[in-house]
C-alpha cells in the first residue's frame, strides 16, 4: 500500500477523533471473533495461600465494619474490575465467632457456598439457614439479608463461604439499586427450615403462590446433593466428560436456581480422566472433596479440596481425579441460554 494512502487514513482518523468517530475496518475481526475470544484467563486460587490473608483481615477489620469481611477472587486478566469473568464476581468471605454481618438488600444475586466451618446462618427474607460445608445458598435479587456467627451446640468456630454474584452483568446492563436495612439483624418471620420443608420434597404448598423469578428453597443442604451423587454412582455409568453431574434447580419450574446463575455438583470416582469440553460459559469451581487436575486449555492446574478455580468461556476442560472428587461449580448460563449464546462440545478421545 502507499504510504501517502497510509498516511491519509491515518489522518483521517486522527481528525475525526475528537467527533468521537472511529473506523469500523481497523476493528472488524475482533469484534466478531471467529469462536470466543474472552480477555480474560484460567486461573486457580489455593485456599492454603488465601487462608492466612483472610485470618489477617480478620484481625484488622471487624464484620461490621467491613459490611462484609470478603477477598475479591480477581480475575488476572481484569485487574481493577472484581471480576472472575467479564459477568460474574466470586470471594472469600469470612465471619467469625459473634459477628454479625448487617442487614441489606441489592438488585445484584448471590449465592453462598460454604467451604469452611458451621455455625453461621444466613438470614433471607426473614428466615435463617444454618450454614454447613457443601451447603448451597441462595440470596435471590433485591432479598433482605444478614449474617451471623453465633455457633451451635455451645461451639462457634470460624466459617468461611465463597461468594457468587452477577455483580459484572448487573453493572453492564446498569441495573444495581441498594438499600441497608434498619437494625444488624432482620427480625425473624419464619421459622429455620420452612422453606425446605415446604418445597424441598417434590411438593409445593396449594394455598401459596411463589411469585419469585428464583427458587422457592434457598438452602440446598450438601448431605442430600451428595447422597444423591452417590447413588447416582453406584448405579450408572459415569459420563465420560463430567462424571456423575446434576444441576441444581427451581423445584417449581425445572429452572436455574436464580435468573442469572446456575449451579451444580458432580462426583468424579477415583480414576477419572475426563474427556475434553468446552461451553460459552465461563464457570468458577470449588473443590469440595479430593485432589485432582483440572487440565484448562492444555494447562495443568492441579487443585485440593476448598481450593477455587475458573475456566473461560469456550476453553477446553478435562478432569483428572486419582481420589474421588466433588465439585460444585456456578455460572452465567440461564442467561447465555436465554439469549441463544450457549453452545457446548463434547470432545471426541
Ligand atoms: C454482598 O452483599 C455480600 O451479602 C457478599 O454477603 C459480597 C460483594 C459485593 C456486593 C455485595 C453478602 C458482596 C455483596
Amino acid at each position: 500500500m502507499h504510504n501517502d494512502l497510509q498516511g491519509a487514513r491515518r489522518a483521517l482518523y486522527h481528525d475525526m477523533q475528537s467527533l468521537h468517530l472511529t473506523p469500523l475496518w481497523e476493528s472488524l475481526h475482533n469484534l466478531v471473533p471467529k469462536t470466543p475470544a474472552p480477555g480474560y484467563e484460567a486461573a486457580l486460587w489455593r485456599y492454603a495461600d488465601i487462608l492466612p490473608h483472610l485470618q489477617r483481615a480478620g484481625e484488622l477489620i471487624s464484620a461490621e465494619e467491613a459490611v462484609r469481611r470478603v477477598l475479591v477472587l480477581e480475575n488476572p486478566a481484569l485487574p481493577g474490575s472484581s471480576s472472575i469473568t467479564h459477568s460474574l464476581y466470586a470471594g472469600l468471605q469470612l465471619i467469625l465467632p459473634g459477628e454479625v454481618a448487617p442487614a441489606h438488600r441489592h438488585t445484584q444475586s448471590a449465592l453462598r457456598f460454604i467451604v469452611q466451618g458451621k455455625g453461621a446462618y444466613t438470614a433471607v427474607d426473614g428466615e435463617r439457614t444454618t450454614m454447613h460445608p457443601g451447603d448451597f445458598i441462595l440470596t435471590p435479587s433485591w432479598t433482605w439479608h444478614d449474617h451471623g456467627n453465633p455457633g451451635i451446640d455451645g461451639q462457634a468456630e470460624p466459617v468461611v463461604w465463597l461468594d457468587g454474584l452477577d455483580i459484572p452483568m448487573t453493572r453492564f446492563f446498569s441495573g444495581g439499586f441498594a438499600e441497608n436495612g434498619e437494625a444488624a439483624s432482620q427480625p425473624v418471620a419464619r421459622p429455620e427450615g420452612r422453606s425446605l420443608a415446604a418445597y424441598g420434597h417434590n411438593m409445593a404448598p396449594v394455598r401459596q403462590l411463589h411469585t419469585r423469578a428464583s427458587s422457592p428453597i434457598f438452602n440446598y443442604p450438601y448431605e442430600r446433593s451428595r447422597e444423591a451423587l452417590d447413588t447416582l454412582r453406584r448405579q450408572e455409568e459415569i459420563d465420560p466428560w463430567v462424571g456423575v453431574k446434576l444441576r441444581y434447580i427451581n423445584p417449581l419450574n425445572g429452572g436455574s436456581p436464580m435468573p442469572t446463575i446456575g449451579a451444580c455438583m458432580q462426583l468424579l470416582p477415583a480414576g477419572f480422566k475426563g474427556r475434553a469440553h468446552r461451553s460459552t460459559d465461563g464457570t468458577v469451581y470449588s473443590v469440595v472433596e479430593g485432589s485432582g487436575t483440572a487440565v484448562i486449555d492444555g494447562q495443568r492446574h492441579d487443585f485440593d479440596p476448598r481450593d477455587t478455580f475458573v475456566v473461560p468461556s469456550w476453553a477446553t476442560l478435562e478432569l483428572e481425579a486419582p481420589q474421588d472428587v466433588v465439585l460444585f461449580s456456578f455460572s452465567d448460563r440461564p442467561v447465555l441460554e436465554a439469549i441463544g449464546l450457549l453452545r457446548e462440545e463434547f470432545l471426541p478421545e
